[in-house]
């Protein structure tokens, strides 16, 4: 049991630390490559995106994904865990709400055409379906009036939804970065591999760890919370 802990503590402190990476290196991108932040119609409200999608939609939404295998939580009630699980993927939901504005107001106040990209149909498709699941189990799960065998026929669709969603968040977030870096390296080209590309191909490289290694933790059968007999 203690060799899998260890294991477990390796792989969870890995994954905090690329993830934590991931949000850093997005705000260097956007803060030493890029114009900045600020909220006033330009790039630098564009710029708001990927730092919100980043930390929140990825880095907040797979420490979510999670939380049920932190073993010095398993004493803890079900019902707070489940609402630290549903607080902190309402928190990301926000936060990816808000890089949504940041988008449609940036376009809109530069007369760029929305929704045309692959990177923004499957995009928005995950935000849609990240707020519908979020509805779902809160009334399922988290409020007390659903009978069990609701809950146990949908928990696997939850399950495997959510990690749907994440994998096509991970993946919607590589197009994402791949469509700035054609758009905004021109002079020197993407193609001339200048220090910006490689730095931010860098960064995709990095949430795809970060996705790797919570897929990995979250498929691992001996670190699931142990069932309280009845739920
Ligand atoms: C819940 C909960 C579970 C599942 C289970 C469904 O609400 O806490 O562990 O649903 O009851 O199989």
């Amino acid at each position: 049991a203690m060799e899998g802990y260890r294991g477990f503590l390796g792989l969870l402190v890995s994954a905090l630390l690329v993830g934590f990476l991931s949000v850093i290196f997005t705000l260097i991108w956007v803060l030493h490559y890029r114009e900045g932040l600020g909220w006033d119609g330009t790039a630098l409200e564009f710029n708001w995106h990927p730092v919100l999608v980043v930390t929140g939609f990825v880095f907040i939404q797979g420490i979510a994904i999670i939380v049920y295998r932190l073993p010095w939580t398993w004493k803890c009630s079900k019902l707070l865990m489940k609402s630290i699980h549903a607080g902190l993927n309402a928190v990301a939901a926000i936060l990816a709400i808000i890089s949504l504005v940041a988008v449609f107001d940036f376009h809109n106040a530069r007369n760029i055409p929305n929704m045309y990209s692959l990177h923004s149909w499957v995009g928005l498709t995950a935000v849609i379906l990240y707020i519908l699941q979020l509805l779902l189990g809160f009334f399922v799960f988290l409020l007390p009036w659903a009978p069990l065998s609701l809950r146990a026929l949908l928990m696997p669709i939850h399950v495997y939804s959510g990690l749907l969603i994440f994998g096509t968040v991970i993946a919607t977030v590589l197009m994402g970065v791949t469509e700035k870096l054609i758009f905004a390296l021109k002079n020197p080209a993407y193609s001339t591999f200048p220090p910006e590309g490689v730095f931010t191909n860098t960064l995709g490289l990095l949430i795809l760890v970060f996705g790797a290694l919570i897929f990995w933790i979250v498929t691992r059968p001996q670190w699931k919370r142990p069932k309280e007999p009845n739920s």
